[in-house]
């Protein structure tokens, strides 16, 4: 049985909703923090749990190259082996062999590339994707893609659009032959692993709508839009989510892949948009960037030398409860290990917070489903 996804509530083009995975009830829309290599960085897993986080993304690449999907499979799985029980979505490896590798080559099997640990060569198919999605368990794994570059012209984003739809249906044809090889638990039993297609066409509406239309016949439980927020003006990203969501069918979940700013993801969800990902709020919070309800600050900053309130005086974090900026930019200034524990803590705290108090706008919408109860976590 693949994923369960109820809408509870519409308001304008914003969906509320709750999508029912092997390993989590999550409520949409949803941000999922990046855990690139197993690992949210600086973030324990008990602590992404008393966050509230309920899926998180691991990449297919990396956990590949190390420590290795067959030893991940003997530990009994992705989750058993962090020690993570709600949900995961594996990114295919599409966007990081092309993100992480200048000597990459490009066929019709798949991609030729060099490990950016030991530059050892290694190849990527559709298939091979899947085996490793499917070694990993991942509740979620993502169609193996090309993310096409920006900028990109005409022929160049058709070309690349056609092979990505071809590896769609390699992919769906393999993942739907062994998704069922994985012997370990969850805690939704008869639910299986769920595999969605992604939507690629550079930065033309045709090319998107047909790559939408295209997808949606060879029926993916979940569609994802990707090869955004590659370099391209904000508001092209806008237009382009606006022009291929009405192409993808209402009652599935839809993903925009690496987006956003907060103020983004909150655009993009109102606009109906259910799940993102996006490795800003980590990153970020390593370099003393934080995000607050009064806007970005720089907790490296001079000015917060003795400045003794919280990060942001709205959040109710455990970092804001009890840590002053004043002690913060000492941590980034030592360059202390805590800081970028603290700074993440927060700035994932508030990315989870506004998504929370987005689907309780939502809720506050028009009811369009018969009311049904939430299903527990
Ligand atoms: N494809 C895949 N992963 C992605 C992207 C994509 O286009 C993006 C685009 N920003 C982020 N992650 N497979
Ligand atoms: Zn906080």
């Amino acid at each position: 049985m693949s994923l369960s996804f109820q809408i509870h509530t519409t308001s304008g083009k914003g969906r509320r909703g709750t999508m029912i995975l092997p390993h989590a009830a999550v409520e949409t829309p949803v941000f999922m923090p990046v855990g690139t290599v197993a690992s949210v960085k600086a973030v324990p897993q008990h602590l992404l749990e008393e966050l509230g986080a309920r899926i998180i993304l691991g990449n297919t690449y990396h956990l590949y190259l190390r420590p290795g999907h067959e030893l991940i499979r003997r530990m009994g799985g992705l989750h058993r082996f962090m020690s993570w029980h709600r949900a995961i979505l594996t990114d295919s490896g599409g966007f990081q062999v092309f993100s992480l590798n200048e000597l990459r080559k490009v066929t019709e099997d798949g991609v030729q590339f060099r490990s950016h640990l030991d530059g050892g060569a290694h190849f990527f198919s559709p298939e091979h994707s899947m085996d490793v999605q499917i070694a990993l368990g991942s509740d979620i794994a993502m169609a193996f893609d090309e993310c096409t570059e920006y900028p990109a012209d005409y022929a160049r984003a058709r070309k690349s659009l056609d092979l990505t739809l071809r590896w769609a249906e390699r992919s769906k044809r393999h993942f739907d032959a062994h998704k069922q090889e994985r012997p370990w638990d969850e805690s939704f039993p008869g639910q299986t692993p769920n595999l969605f297609g992604i939507v690629q066409g550079g930065m033309y509406k045709d090319l998107r709508r047909e790559a939408a239309e295209r997808l949606v016949e060879m029926d993916f439980p979940g569609y994802a839009i990707g090869g955004l927020s590659v370099g391209e003006p904000r508001e092209l990203t806008r237009e382009i989510i606006a022009e291929t969501l009405p192409y993808l069918p209402k009652d599935k979940p839809r993903y925009v892949m690496g987006v956003g700013y907060p103020d983004e993801i909150v655009e993009y969800a109102e606009m109906g948009v259910d799940m993102m990902d996006c490795v800003l709020p980590t990153r970020a919070a390593r370099h003393g960037l934080i995000f607050t309800s009064e806007g970005r600050l720089n907790i490296k900053n001079r000015r917060f030398a003795e400045d003794q309130g919280p990060l942001d005086p709205e959040c109710g974090c455990m970092v804001c409860q009890r840590y002053s900026r004043a002690y913060l930019r000492h941590l980034m200034a030592s360059q202390e290990p805590l800081a970028a524990v603290l700074n993440t803590l927060h700035n994932l705290a508030f990315y989870l917070d506004t998504m929370q108090k987005l689907r309780d706008r939502l809720e506050a919408g028009q009811p369009v489903a018969s009311g049904s109860p939430l299903p527990p976590l």
